[in-house]
Formats: C-alpha cells, sequence, structure tokens
C-alpha cells in the first residue's frame, strides 16, 4: 500500500455530476430498497445539481449489516496496518482535492477560497493525523506511555459506529467522524445532511480507490427520516452526531438506557471578546472572519462581538468599513469572500431572527453597496448594534452572517455576558495582554477559547462544547477516547 500509484483517471471529474446517484453500502454503489430519490440543488443558482438515493429503514438496515459484517477483520487488523489505508484515503483526497473543493461549493455554496484553501487541507490533515494515531493507540489512554511499555490499559475499538453529519463542512465533518473511528478500528455507517451529500459520495469513491475493504464505510444518503432510522438502529454500538440542538436532545432520548455511546456536537453562541489594548487592525480581521467565515453557517461563529466601550465607536467604523468590502457573490469565483446559504429553509430561518432584531429595537446595518444574486439563497453581511442581552439575536444561534453587538466595561462583565447563553463551544479574547488573555480564556465556559485570532483549527486540538453544545470531542488524543474501549 506504501508504494503509491497516481489514482487512475476520474470517473466523474469536478463539474461531471451523475445525474443519478445510489448510496454507498458494503463497497457497492445502489439505489434505495423502495427506489425513492430527492434532489440535491446548488444553493447559489437553484439548479439541480443531482438525484439521490433517500434511504430508508431497510437501506440503514443493510448498512449497518454491512458494518458488522466487516467488523471482525478490520478491527484484527494491526494498526499499523490500518494506517497504511488511512495514509492512502489522506493523499488521495489531496490528490482529488481540486475536484473534491469544486463539488462542495457547488453543493454547499460556500466560497471556493474556502474549500480550497481551508476544508480540503484539513480534511486530507485528519486522515494523516488519524493514520499517525492507528499504531499508538494504547498511548490515547491514560497510565500508558511510551515508557510503560505493553503494561496497562489495552484499547479495543467501540464496534460499529452510526454517524450524522451536517450540511456546513460537509468533507470536514466527514472526517472529523470516520479518520478517528477507522483509526481506532470501528466500522461506520454515515449519513450526509439531505442539502449535501455529493462529497460524501465522492470520498466512498475514494475509498474504494484506497482498497479499504468493503463494508467498513457505508454511506447512506436521505433526510432526517433516514437519520433517525440509523440513530435509533438496535445493533450500533456508538451513534456520533453533529447538528441542530433539537435533533441532538431527540437522539439521545433515542439512546437512552440502550448503553449505545453518544457523543454529540451541536449549536453555538460564541463571543469575540476585544479590549481595549487589543491589536484592533488584527481584531478586525478576526471579527469578519468569525462571522462571515462560510456565511456564519458554523457552530463556532463568533456570533456576538462583546467590545469593551471605550473602544466601541472605533472598532465599529473599522468593522463596517471592512464588511463594505466583502465581495458577496459566485461561490466559484475565486475572489468572492462570502458565497450562498445553503438552502431555502436556512435562509429562512436567518431573514426571520434578523427581522426579531430588528423588532426587538436593535440597529440594524448592512453595506449599501452590497447587491445580492437574484438567483439562489443570499443575505448580506449583517451588523446588529444597541443589542440588549434579552434578545433573540443573542441568545439564540443565528447560523447566518449576523454578528449581535454588545459593549462591556470590566473584564468581570465581559466574562459574564460571555457565558451568559445555554451554550459553551467557542469564545474568542483580544488583548495586548497575555495575562489578561490566559485569565479570561480559563474563566470562559467554552470549549475552545481562541486568543487574538478565531476559528482556526488543527486536528491535534480536540473540539468540542459545554452546557448546551453537546459532550466529546473530536480530533486530539481527546477525540480518540470516543471511539475506544478501553
Ligand atoms: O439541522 P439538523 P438543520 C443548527 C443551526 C441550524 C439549525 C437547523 O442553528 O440553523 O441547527 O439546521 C439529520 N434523527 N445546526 O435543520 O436537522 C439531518 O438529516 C437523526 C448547527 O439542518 O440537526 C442532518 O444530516 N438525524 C450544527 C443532520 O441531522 C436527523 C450544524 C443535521 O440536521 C434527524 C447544523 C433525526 N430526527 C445545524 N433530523 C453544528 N453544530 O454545526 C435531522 N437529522
Amino acid at each position: 500500500l506504501f508504494e503509491y500509484a497516481p489514482a487512475p483517471e476520474n470517473p466523474a471529474a469536478a463539474g461531471e455530476i451523475a445525474a443519478s446517484q445510489g448510496m454507498f453500502v458494503d463497497g457497492e454503489f445502489a439505489p434505495a430498497a423502495d427506489g425513492r430519490v430527492f434532489g440535491t440543488l446548488n444553493p447559489a443558482t437553484e439548479e439541480q445539481l443531482a438525484e439521490v438515493a433517500l434511504g430508508g429503514e431497510a437501506d440503514v438496515d443493510r448498512a449497518v449489516r454491512a458494518a458488522r459484517a466487516a467488523l471482525p477483520s478490520w478491527a484484527a487488523l494491526p494498526g499499523a496496518e490500518r494506517a497504511k489505508y488511512l495514509f492512502r484515503i489522506a493523499r488521495i483526497l489531496q490528490e482529488r482535492s481540486r475536484e473534491l473543493a469544486v463539488l462542495e461549493t457547488l453543493d454547499n455554496g460556500k466560497p471556493i477560497r474556502e474549500s480550497r484553501d481551508v476544508d480540503l487541507p484539513l480534511v486530507a490533515q485528519h486522515f494523516f493525523y488519524h493514520a499517525g494515531w492507528a499504531d499508538k493507540l494504547a498511548y490515547a489512554c491514560p497510565g500508558r506511555s511510551p515508557q510503560s511499555d505493553r503494561s496497562g490499559p489495552d484499547p479495543r475499538p467501540v464496534g460499529v459506529c452510526g454517524q450524522i453529519i451536517p450540511w456546513n463542512f460537509p468533507l470536514m465533518m466527514l472526517a472529523w467522524k470516520v479518520a478517528p473511528a477507522l483509526a481506532c478500528g470501528n466500522t461506520v455507517v454515515l449519513k450526509p445532511a439531505e442539502t449535501t451529500p455529493l462529497t460524501a459520495l465522492r470520498f466512498a469513491e475514494v475509498c474504494r480507490q484506497a482498497g479499504l475493504p468493503r463494508g467498513v464505510v457505508n454511506i447512506v444518503t436521505g433526510d432526517g427520516g433516514t437519520g433517525a432510522a440509523l440513530a435509533g438502529h438496535p445493533d450500533l454500538d456508538k451513534v456520533a452526531f453533529t447538528g441542530s440542538t433539537e435533533v441532538g436532545r431527540e437522539i439521545a432520548r433515542t439512546l437512552a438506557g440502550t448503553g449505545r455511546r453518544l457523543s454529540l456536537e451541536l449549536g453555538g453562541k460564541g463571543a469575540n471578546i476585544v479590549f481595549d489594548d487589543a491589536p484592533l487592525d488584527q481584531a478586525i480581521e478576526g471579527i469578519v472572519d468569525g462571522i462571515f467565515f462560510n456565511q456564519g453557517q458554523v457552530c463556532c461563529a463568533g456570533s456576538r462581538l462583546l467590545v469593551q466601550e471605550s473602544v466601541e465607536e472605533e472598532v465599529l467604523t473599522a468593522l463596517r468599513r471592512r464588511m463594505a468590502t466583502l465581495r458577496v457573490g459566485d461561490p466559484l469565483d475565486k475572489n468572492t469572500d462570502v458565497g450562498a446559504v445553503n438552502s431555502a429553509a436556512q435562509l429562512a430561518r436567518i431573514e426571520e431572527l434578523a427581522a426579531a432584531g430588528e423588532a426587538e429595537g436593535a440597529e440594524r446595518w448592512t453595506d449599501a453597496g452590497c447587491e445580492l444574486p437574484r438567483q439562489g439563497y443570499w443575505f448580506a453581511p449583517t451588523l446588529f448594534t444597541g443589542v440588549g442581552q434579552s434578545a433573540r439575536i443573542v441568545r439564540e444561534e443565528v447560523f447566518g452572517p449576523v454578528l449581535a453587538v454588545q459593549t462591556f466595561r470590566t473584564p468581570d462583565e465581559a466574562v459574564q455576558k460571555a457565558n451568559n447563553t445555554p451554550y459553551g463551544l467557542s469564545a474568542g479574547v483580544w488583548t495586548s495582554d497575555g495575562a489578561r488573555a490566559l485569565d479570561v480564556s480559563g474563566r470562559l465556559r467554552a470549549g475552545v477559547v481562541w486568543a487574538n485570532t478565531f476559528n482556526r483549527f488543527d486536528a491535534a486540538s480536540p473540539f468540542g462544547g459545554f452546557k448546551e453544545s453537546g459532550y466529546g470531542r473530536e480530533g486530539g488524543r481527546q477525540g480518540l477516547k470516543e471511539y475506544l474501549s478501553v
């Protein structure tokens, strides 16, 4: 496997999307047992990209049985052998990254600059990183180190994993789920979101190209009903879910008392805290990146700006000026900064919350020169000032390019306001004072806190939430524990 041969001619290169696509079960692409399909659109144009198999209970069951059958030999492979497959997948992902980035942008609406320069490199990194762990899993356990040699805890795979992912980072969420599961010797049935199934199916081709044994990875496409059938399947050992808090709660209820393991990565309402001694130019870039990256459809978005009162005017003036330079439009144009919202439903949700912001008395601002395309799902980068703590745009996840601004006077007030949310996923601190950065970040109830940067990801860094943002970690040594029984 280390003799790496260049990929054969791609059967379906970027831009060539098969009009009808089956799901991937037991190493083969197949239609749904009952023949049902659904359409997936390009959100920038509302044109249908493809018709995809809509999985039902019978399809989920077939996929779980395939994953169960593949488990014993996959789990029994020496870690170093599993590592070879993961390395190989990582290299094929790199080699096909242009094709995958274009497909991701077509199906999701995100700017090609992001899918090409952020998503795809992180996707490949995730497989490389976990390939490196596959033969060192014992050292992921507490009480075991390279020094303690062969004694101590003995990690085993959890078993067959059902994985349900959202549409905001389709391939990245797939990588965060599939790479650690495979490295640890599990087999998986993954369900991508109904609005973005295409790159997961292309990933299935990558698995075949890498020679991955059949049944180790299965992709069942479909909607929430498909997801519910998967989460409720009695022969799973673990469920991993990323998505809305409501569905997360429902899955937790389904699994209660079954003994099956569950990890949940749900919504967020991240605060970006800017102190008056912050490097302001850098902070403006971080604020913009924090809320307009991926049209704000990011669970760890910095959707609340907490700015120290003494620099409020300065920050808001610079922020408005910077927002006016954002280029909104064709996601395939490499100069585009802000692309299309992923679906009509998501756009409606953003519009509803923005209207609520106005109705509750906040001041709404968008750049007067921002023109949105007529066709497709678009929302202009938006700023709300004068926002009260009880306003819906402060309490609820908008999941769109909408920033709610509040002020504070003291570090204590900043911490209190930042923590005043049922979520606890992300936060940012901007200051030139290192001691203050450490003090404030230590008091924030958030799974990830960035200092003088925002939205930075690394496969070696565990990611996950507190409170209603869920439990379990993805990435890093901690993330492996979700896929191991010790
Ligand atoms: O999420 P859903 P939606 C938040 C964000 C967004 C809101 C709604 O605020 O506006 O959720 O988004 C599958 N059993 N996040 O409606 O429904 C579904 O098919 C099992 C934050 O798109 O949770 C998809 O694959 N599965 C979030 C996945 O769950 C079910 C990312 C997510 O969809 C199911 C996405 C069910 N009953 C939305 N119903 C984040 N944490 O990043 C649906 N699904």
